[in-house]
């Protein structure tokens, strides 16, 4: 047995050092040390062997198989090495070539801007609501009391979309607005309602430092019984200060849109000196920053909501305008031409 034991051993010795690849290996592995592998075999004869043999048998194995593993072992790491310095000078790998840099993204201001509304209206218990950038003429003005050939409509140049008409609502537009999400929250909220709504709009004007066609907005609408617009000026007021992360005061002027009675239009108190005067606010202390007013009662007719019981107020301003007087943006196209040398300084 013992002589048998060597002879193996020595055989599988030799084979294992003149393996040429890892599959080769892996077949003697099979060969010597797997379930019907010789040395296994032998395992299975020490039952049939003299009892004052089997000791002294045993331990050769014992031996034998563990060199062989062993010889396996350090073989598989040669062939390995040998293998992956062979695949690496095949693809002509420079292993001492710096690597690739791999740049991430980031938000976008706006949407940054945006998400910071957001939470500051989320606090004071705003929900958030979104409607279609792609809108009938009937939520868009008609339902806001701008009725068809009003001179109102003029206010606001509108892009048409050719050839759609929705079967009640009139004419399709790129909505120039977000107050038809006023309506839409109504219908389907219902009162009491506490909402803002951002969100894109769209205008058929000569772009210039600040004026764009594509901008955004984000409106604003509370309705309960018992409501003012001095609740409108400590919203505002509570809004501007948080956003600011300064103390901001707020005025409010008489302002003209066809869907509040009274209108207003709401100023904010100059950031660059604080009510001081200076040249960015023309020696006013005030920069202009959204229209407002009281929800006109034609506008919560339409929106399903009885003007007798219940009233309201609401706003829109601008989101890109404020973008650029956070950071100090001089020129509104920036914001939309995907210029990365603009983007990436925020
Ligand atoms: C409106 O759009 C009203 N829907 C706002 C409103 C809502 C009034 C609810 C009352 C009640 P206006 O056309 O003024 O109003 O636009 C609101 C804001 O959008 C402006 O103050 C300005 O910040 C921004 N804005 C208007 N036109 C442009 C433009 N072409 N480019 C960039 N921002 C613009």
């Amino acid at each position: 047995m013992k002589d048998l034991i060597e002879k193996l051993a020595k055989e599988a010795q030799e084979e294992i050092s003149q393996a040429g690849s890892l599959t080769q290996l892996e077949e003697l592995r099979v060969k010597y040390l797997g379930r019907k592998g010789s040395f296994t075999t032998l395992m299975t004869g020490l039952k049939d062997i003299p009892n004052e043999e089997k000791p002294a048998a045993g331990q050769a194995l014992n031996h034998a198989k563990k060199s062989i593993e062993h010889e396996l072992e350090t073989k598989q790491q040669h062939l390995e090495k040998e293998e992956l310095t062979k695949q690496l000078s095949d693809d002509s790998f420079d292993v001492t070539r710096p690597g690739t840099h791999v740049t991430t993204g980031h938000i976008h201001p706006l949407s940054q801007v945006q998400k910071e509304v957001e939470e500051i209206f989320g606090q004071m218990g705003f929900a958030i609501m979104d409607g279609p950038e792609i809108e009938s003429e009937h939520y868009n003005f008609e339902a806001l009391n701008v009725p068809k050939d009003h001179p109102a409509r003029d206010m606001q140049d509108t892009f048409f979309v050719s050839g759609k008409h929705h079967e009640n609502h009139g004419r399709m537009v790129l909505r120039t607005q977000t107050s038809p999400v006023q309506i839409r929250s109504m219908e389907k909220y219902g009162a009491p309602l506490r909402a803002i709504m951002p969100g894109r709009v769209f205008r058929y004007e000569a772009t210039d430092a600040s004026h764009d066609s594509t901008f955004y907005q984000v409106e604003g609408l509370l309705i309960d019984k018992d409501v003012s617009l001095a609740n409108l000026k400590g919203v505002m007021t509570e809004f501007l200060t948080r956003l600011f992360k300064r103390e901001t005061k707020v005025r409010f002027r008489p302002g003209y849109f066809p869907f509040v009675e009274p209108g207003i239009e709401l100023d904010m108190w100059c950031l660059l000196c604080s009510g001081q005067g200076c040249r960015v606010c023309k020696n006013t202390g005030w920069m202009e920053f959204m229209g407002a007013g009281m929800v006109h009662r034609n506008v919560l007719k339409a929106g399903g909501i009885d003007p007798d019981e219940y009233k309201g107020w609401a706003f829109g301003f601008g989101l890109t305008r404020l973008v650029m007087m956070k950071y100090g943006i001089d020129d509104i196209r920036h914001l939309m031409s995907g210029d990365l040398r603009f983007l990436k300084q925020f």
